[in-house]
């Protein structure tokens, strides 16, 4: 029987377990990336570790999320990072140079190697065949020490490409169609392999594209096959040595299989609240637009700036709509400024803004009350945008630029004959905003430096032999950690300070929950489907612990914030039959009897209510390391125990 591209890349990196579907495995780590919002936390985790050096092939700490510098505390976490970075061994994208996806598949991916970055959309390297996953923050840390990463064995899903896009359909049609079919839960336990004739017409870029968003189906990672476009792309940045062919063999067995003509896709959006919420544009109608924003990590290419500025050429923004265009990286800004396209963004009226996250992560941008906004970006979760009431639609950036002009939700096959925007043969290479490690010699002398905005990060004690405490917070399905803890320009520099973080958790569903957590010193959140979906931010699992959440009950998990609950200590618990969410309100007093002895060696916990007397049966699915970690009360106790 033969191997799915994922299954040889995992083969080849597999450092302990089985590759049987649902066992956990740990693989080598080859590279790493780590963003700011989540480089801080990471780097403190780093050296609490105690490694002087990184011990992967090669690691890099990009800066890109936190540009907005309306205080102290943004540049004085960049500048801690940068000191870390040269001397424990990374290489440092600085301000400007660009989001850490967009980036690396430049200047960085390499085909068949393993990529974990602290950020959800790590697997956008992925379309250049790579095996990236997000991760959380610590998790990231062990890794450049040379630990092991582990996953749980995912089952392989594969999508048969066939046909060709039709002109002005997109590569961000391509995934809404997914999502579409799939749902934001759809990807769960699954790795998405891309395959068929349609593989060819992709580029690179597109299908770095349809790989990042892979992250919003809830999917471990994406893939596509490294195949001659990938190596064109690589020679194109001045590395073609980086390529090697990778296919799954021919006789690989999935375990589901869904296919998408390519030939038939419409331009589509995601309407609000979620990324799975899709219908075709025409179905929407001509929705007057408020704001446009092209650009993030999802569709800020050169091929994606080029069409937008064709589109734009002579022309002039709708009255009534602000557009604001951001390049993925030093690299295409400058190629669109020395091709002269940039002029044609200006002269249309486009607010060009640097090139990093910004609008995406609600760093400025924020659409007036109850805005419409068309977004190229990968999430359109209910307040993200920084306007609790606005409306955002996730859209290719075809349908993006051709709406801006008419100031309504427009179908860009419209515009008639596309002219051809062919990859560059040779992109411009200037990687002086990249700084390389110091030497081992120079290294030791190097101070980090650190701002006063850098708090001390909580850490769990072990676990005590009973839990007794009430429901805090009780959360319905689907709940994403920009909602258990929301970032934006106004919150997000405080990323390295967790006592003050602790003031948003949960803002955006209780704006009591930090009072009355703080108050009762402990308690249990209830969650439904598919909680914490969405970021890796391990944030979402420290301030919680700092603000004494013991354990988390649910229907199920997303993969990533269940690795980072276990990382902190907090207990994640599964409902064994999902209608007992509705034996528990928030507020009720509940026990968890002899539940260090259960997480020693039980699958099964009882949780009493107290408030209704009650017995509810909770699954515990976890491995044998996560039952170390928790007993010890978190990875770091773990670690230093060990
Ligand atoms: C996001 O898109 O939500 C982020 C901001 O990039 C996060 C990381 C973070 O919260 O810092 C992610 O996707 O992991
Ligand atoms: Fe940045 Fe947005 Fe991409 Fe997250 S999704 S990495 S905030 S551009």
């Amino acid at each position: 029987m033969g191997y799915t591209l994922a299954q040889k890349i995992i083969r080849a990196h597999l450092l302990e377990g089985e590759m049987t579907v649902g066992q956990e495995i740990g693989l080598r780590i080859d590279q790493t990336l780590t963003q700011d919002a989540t480089g801080t936390m990471a780097y403190l985790e780093f050296e609490a570790i105690g490694i002087p050096r990184v011990r992967t092939e090669l690691s890099v700490a990009y800066i890109d999320h936190n540009t907005l510098q309306s205080g102290f505390e943004n540049a004085d976490d960049h500048r801690y990072i940068q000191s870390v970075a040269k001397k424990h061994g990374l290489y440092f994208s600085r301000p400007g140079n660009g989001i850490c996806h967009q980036v690396h598949l430049e200047r960085f991916g390499v085909p068949g190697k393993t990529l974990i970055g602290s950020d959800s959309h790590t697997p956008t390297g992925g379309g250049i065949g790579m095996l990236a996953f997000g991760a959380g923050g610590l998790d990231v840390a062990v890794a450049m020490g040379g630990g092991t990463y582990y996953i749980t064995m995912p089952k392989m899903l594969r999508v048969n490409l066939t046909g060709r896009l039709q002109p002005w359909v997109s590569a961000k049609d391509v995934i809404l169609e997914v999502l579409r079919r799939l749902t934001v839960k759809g990807g769960v336990g699954k790795i998405v392999e891309y395959a068929g004739e349609g593989v060819a017409t992709l580029s690179v870029p597109e299908r770095a594209t349809i790989t990042n968003m892979g992250a919003e189906l809830g999917a471990s990672t994406s893939i596509f096959p490294s195949d001659e476009v990938t190596r064109a792309f690589l020679k194109a940045q001045g590395r073609e040595q980086d390529w090697t062919p990778l296919a799954s063999d021919p006789d690989a067995v999935y375990d589901e299989e869904i296919t998408i003509d390519l030939s038939a896709l419409q331009p589509s959006a995601a309407c609000p609240h979620s990324p799975d919420n899709v219908k075709t544009v025409g179905e929407i109608g001509q929705m007057k637009v408020d704001q446009v924003c092209i650009g993030s990590c999802t569709n800020s290419s050169l091929s994606d700036m080029l069409k937008v500025a064709s589109i734009l050429k002579g022309k002039t923004v709708a009255e009534h709509v602000s557009l604001s265009i951001a390049p993925g990286s030093k690299q295409v800004y400058h190629m669109l400024a020395d091709c002269g396209a940039l002029s044609d963004l200006i002269a249309a009226g486009a607010r060009v803004l640097e090139c990093a996250c910004g609008p995406c992560i609600g760093m400025g941008q924020s659409p007036n009350s109850a805005g419409i906004s068309l977004r190229t970006f990968n999430r359109n979760f209910e307040g993200r945008s920084g306007t609790k009431d606005a409306q955002v639609y996730l859209v290719s950036p075809e349908t993006a630029a051709y709406s801006a002009l008419r100031g309504v939700l427009s179908d860009p096959r419209e515009l008639g004959e596309q002219p051809l925007f062919p990859m560059p043969e040779q992109f411009l290479l200037n990687d002086n905003m990249i700084i390389p490690p110091a030497s081992p010699e120079e290294a030791e002398g190097l101070e980090i430096l650190r701002g006063p905005n850098i708090k001390p990060f909580p850490v769990s004690e072990p676990l005590t032999e009973s839990i007794s405490c009430e429901c805090t917070l009780k959360v319905g399905d689907n709940i994403t950690t920009d909602h258990i803890m929301p970032a934006g320009a106004k919150i997000l520099p405080y990323r390295s300070n967790i006592p003050y973080l602790s003031k948003f958790c949960f803002a955006v569903c209780d704006e009591a929950f930090a009072e009355r957590s703080k108050q009762k010193g402990s308690g249990i959140v209830v969650g439904g489907e598919n909680y914490g979906q969405g970021s890796s931010r391990e944030h979402a699992a420290l301030v919680p612990l700092y603000l004494g959440v013991k354990a988390v009950i649910a229907k199920s998990f997303a993969r990533i914030h269940v690795a980072n609950l276990i990382n902190a200590g907090i207990l994640p618990l599964t409902f064994e039959d999902p209608a007992d969410y509705e034996k528990i309100s928030q507020g009720d007093a509940l026990c968890l009897a002899g539940i260090r002895n259960i997480i020693a060696e039980g699958t099964v916990a009882i949780l009493e209510n107290r408030t209704t007397g009650e017995t509810i049966l909770l699954q515990v699915k976890l491995s044998d390391r996560q039952r170390r970690i928790l007993l010890a009360g978190g990875l770091l106790n773990d670690t230093k125990g060990a």
